[in-house]
Parts: C-alpha cells; sequence; structure tokens
C-alpha cells in the first residue's frame, strides 16, 4: 500500500545540482535530510556523498586521516582481499570502509519545493576520529531553546550518534557522541513529557535482539537511560529485518505519531508508522500492517541504491505532513500524506 502524495516535481534535488564541496571530488548522492523552519522558510540539511571520479578497474574512497586531512585509497577491483558488492560499503582484508565520505549542507526554499543554497550557511564537515568516515542522516529537533541535531557519526570503531546544538545554523555547539555503538536513526522528542527528555534511538544487537527501535530518557538531552525496546522487526513482513526511527515523533491529541522506516533483508526500504501513548511514550498503542510508502517511483527504485524510501524529516501544516526524503539514496524528493490518513493506516 501506498497512501503518500509525491511531489510532482520530484526528484526535488539531484547530485548534479550542487557543486562538489570537497576538492577533487564529485557528488555520488544526496540523501536523507533534516528538516526544519527558520526565518520564514523551509530548510533542508542534506546528507551530501561525495568520493573521486572512479577510475577503470579501481575503486576509490576518501576519508579524514589523524590530522583531519582528507586522503582518498585507491584498490584494484580485482584485489581478491576486496569485498565492494555492496555500493555503500567497502570491505577490505577484515576491514570495513565506507565508499563515499558524507557531509551536510543546508538549502531552503520560499514555497517547500524549490530549494537553493545561501552561500551565509557553511557545510558541516565530520571532525575528529569518531567522525573520519564521515556524518549521516540528521534529525533536527525544533525545541525552546535551539535546534537539536542528531546524526550518525561513522569511523573505524563505531557508528553512532553524535548531538550539535545550534540556534542560527552558523554558530554550533557540538556534544559529542550520545549514543556509543552500534546506534543510528535518532529522533528526539520536541518537548518533555513529565518532566523528562525522551529519544528514539536505533542500537543493532548482534545476537540476541536485532535491529530495533528504542526509547530513553534523559534529564538534560546528553545523559541518556531507562532504554526500552518498543519496536521489533515482523517475521515475513515489509519491516522484517531492520526498522528506524525517522524525524522528532508529530504530537497529536490521540499520540506522538512516529513516521519510521523499515526494512527487509533484500533491503528494501519503506515507510510506516507508530502511535505512542502521549504520556508514556514507551507505549505503543498502534502500528501499521502495511507500509504507508513504498519504493515505487522509478526514481525510488533505481539509484545509487535502488528500492529506498528513506525520511529523517517533515513539516507539518495543519492537518498535513509533508515529508522530505531520500530516494534510492542518490535524490531528494518530497510527498504529502495527511494526518488523518496516517490514522487510518493504523486501523
Ligand atoms: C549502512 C548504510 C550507509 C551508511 C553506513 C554507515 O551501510 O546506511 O548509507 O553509510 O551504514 O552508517
Amino acid at each position: 500500500m501506498d497512501i503518500v502524495s509525491r511531489n510532482d516535481k520530484n526528484p526535488l534535488i539531484r547530485p548534479s545540482d550542487l557543486c562538489p564541496g570537497i576538492q577533487g571530488m564529485e557528488i555520488a548522492c544526496l540523501l536523507n535530510p533534516g528538516v526544519f523552519e527558520m526565518n520564514g522558510k523551509v530548510w533542508l540539511i542534506i546528507r551530501v556523498a561525495e568520493r573521486p571520479v572512479q577510475l577503470e578497474g579501481k575503486i576509490s574512497f576518501p576519508y579524514y586521516d589523524e590530522k583531519g586531512e582528507i586522503v582518498v585509497k585507491h584498490l584494484d577491483r580485482e584485489d581478491p582481499l576486496l569485498d565492494a558488492s555492496d555500493p555503500r560499503v567497502i570491505r577490505y582484508d577484515g576491514q570495513d570502509y565506507l565508499t563515499t565520505l558524507s557531509y551536510f549542507r543546508l538549502v531552503c526554499s520560499d514555497d517547500g519545493t524549490r530549494f537553493y543554497e545561501d552561500p551565509a550557511y557553511p557545510p558541516i564537515f565530520g571532525k575528529g576520529y569518531l567522525q573520519s568516515f564521515g556524518i549521516e542522516d540528521c534529525r533536527v529537533s525544533t525545541m525552546e531553546d535551539g535546534y537539536y541535531m542528531t546524526y550518525t557519526q561513522v569511523s573505524p570503531v563505531a557508528v553512532g550518534v553524535g548531538l550539535t546544538i545550534t540556534k542560527d545554523f552558523m554558530q554550533y555547539d557540538h556534544k559529542g557522541m550520545i549514543f556509543p555503538p552500534h546506534n543510528k536513526d535518532c529522533a528526539l522528542f520536541e518537548e518533555k513529557v513529565n518532566g523528562r527528555y525522551y529519544a528514539l534511538h536505533r542500537p543493532s544487537s548482534p545476537e540476541l535482539g536485532g535491529n530495533y527501535i528504542w526509547l530513553a530518557e534523559s534529564p538534560d538531552r546528553l545523559h541518556w537511560g531507562n532504554h526500552k525496546c518498543i519496536a521489533v522487526t515482523r517475521e515475513k513482513s515489509w519491516d522484517s529485518a531492520r526498522v528506524g526511527a525517522g524525524a522528532a515523533p508529530i504530537k497529536t491529541p490521540e499520540g506522538w505519531l512516529e513516521i519510521y522506516h523499515g526494512a527487509t533483508a533484500e533491503n528494501r526500504y519503506c515507510l510506516g508508522v507508530l502511535l505512542l501513548d502521549l504520556n508514556d511514550p514507551s507505549k505503543v498503542l498502534a502500528r501499521s500492517k502495511e507500509p504507508i510508502m513504498e519504493p515505487i517511483a522509478e526514481y525510488e527504485q533505481t539509484g545509487f541504491f535502488g528500492n529506498v524510501v528513506f525520511t529523517n524529516g517533515h513539516i507539518v501544516k495543519g492537518e498535513v505532513v509533508h515529508l522530505y526524503y531520500g530516494a534510492s539514496d542518490e535524490v531528494v524528493c518530497s510527498a504529502s500524506v495527511s494526518l488523518n490518513e496516517l490514522f487510518n493506516s493504523l486501523k
């Protein structure tokens, strides 16, 4: 099932619409934007993934060295130690790397469809060892005291969740890793519930357990505890291998609505909905059986990594949710759906 209305201008932004941000690189993909409103505009914080132009017979990928400088590693495609079967990841001689280096770029729009860059807002690059393979999939929670950005930080030792706070997207207060490895897909609730902050996050348990959505509490948004697992994968379903939160949950009189992603073992990514209790978000009141969105458009089925719709940002205007999403790990798109339709999908 698919109940969303796609923007007929999709894809809204393609790699060729932006200039590479790192010298000597090309943009391979634009992915999974965080979304917020500022100065009367809609803003996307896009994950831009770059790599050198690929030469025949070689695979070349960038990362930051200990000095914080970008180095490029070149491998022979025929090298028996190389496993390049996944376009996103490289396995070489027992070590994992990423094929691209991701960072964030800001674009804004007056109508929510046509986006442009404002040179006053520079890109945000990964810094330090724990971000040496890049930063990815930023969620922006708009809170009383600023914008709280949670994102994946990737390095040779970990995939974990970083937190950065800003009031203006010019000055940033980097708080380091708030959820240690292996963890991603972290979305902060935009207000306190019963005096405590809440976050959805996605640890991965390699043995017992799996890739499930968890809820945590905090007095200050830096220290998290009382972790609870609230949604697991469902066998033979569209969300059988992985589930993870999208953006900050939407507060409604019926509860917190969370649009999440689910994937199969074949890496087909769809979206679904969870409804969490208003006063105790660890209680799941309802969960969609069928996806609300599936990769059905041509640009969602073919691209850098096909059969993917992935969202981590939206704007709610009255009764309508304007979803922004990454399609096929390559282009940025939007779609809309009413709250009513989302509630109907839970019945
Ligand atoms: C997975 C995918 C990639 C991502 C890495 C590291 O392989 O989600 O897009 O780059 O994990 O987070």
